[in-house]
């Protein structure tokens, strides 16, 4: 296993996928979205997101005028796609945890789209690693720690990318402040996904 980079208790792996793992990534994740299409959710606050998501697994991430939480069906009411294993492998590797996630977020970054400073805390055990995956276009990701307003770093992350939030970062601040939309030629048209997997039940 590569030795990841730390920074502020983000374990960053820079380039974990080669080309040929992240167009395959890729197609997974089309299956998913044709079997749970992307939606823009909207904030509490009725605030539309500028980035896209959907998810595989157990449950699926949703936000709306409710909040945000995990659901066990999809806003149709249909059940979320199962999580590809290639993606679950993954977690394997990185993690050497035989637990798989239950919930894998598939955010989608258009041109100009941006994640706010935020911390994953809509799980029941903070004890589990959250292990996220870059593909597409870069992405500058910035990382604070367990206040909001205290002292943050940025850093690039290319496609292929992978950072493991645990231990003292696993509820650290953190957000994509911006893309540089077209870098990358993984997707045709553009853009950034984030797959980020997450444990959701303490059990
Ligand atoms: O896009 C990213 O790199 C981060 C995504 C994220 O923080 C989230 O979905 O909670
Ligand atoms: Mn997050």
């Amino acid at each position: 296993m590569q030795t990841p980079i730390m920074i502020r208790g983000f374990a960053v792996f820079k380039g974990f996928l080669d080309a040929a793992a992240q167009a395959a990534l890729v197609e997974d994740l089309r299956t998913v979205a044709r079997a749970a299409p992307m939606r823009a959710p909207v904030t509490r606050g009725g605030k539309r997101m500028s980035v896209r998501m959907t998810s595989a697994g157990r449950v699926g991430w949703v936000s709306d005028r409710r909040g945000y939480r995990y659901e066990l069906l999809q806003p149709g009411g249909e059940a979320w796609p199962a999580i590809p294993d290639r993606i679950l492998r993954l977690w394997r590797d990185v993690t050497g945890l035989a637990r798989p996630p239950d919930c894998c977020l598939v955010n989608y970054y258009g041109e100009g789209a941006r994640m706010g400073l935020h911390q994953d805390r809509d799980e029941g055990d903070f004890s589990w690693p959250v292990v996220s995956v870059s593909l597409g276009d870069d992405g500058l990701f910035r990382m604070g720690g367990p206040a909001r307003g205290g002292k943050t770093e940025s850093l690039w992350l290319n496609s292929g990318d992978v950072v493991v939030m645990q231990g003292d970062a696993r509820l650290a601040f953190h957000g994509v402040d911006r893309i540089r939309f077209g870098a990358s030629r993984l997707l045709p048209d553009g853009g950034r996904i984030n797959v980020t997997l997450r444990v959701v039940s303490p059990d």
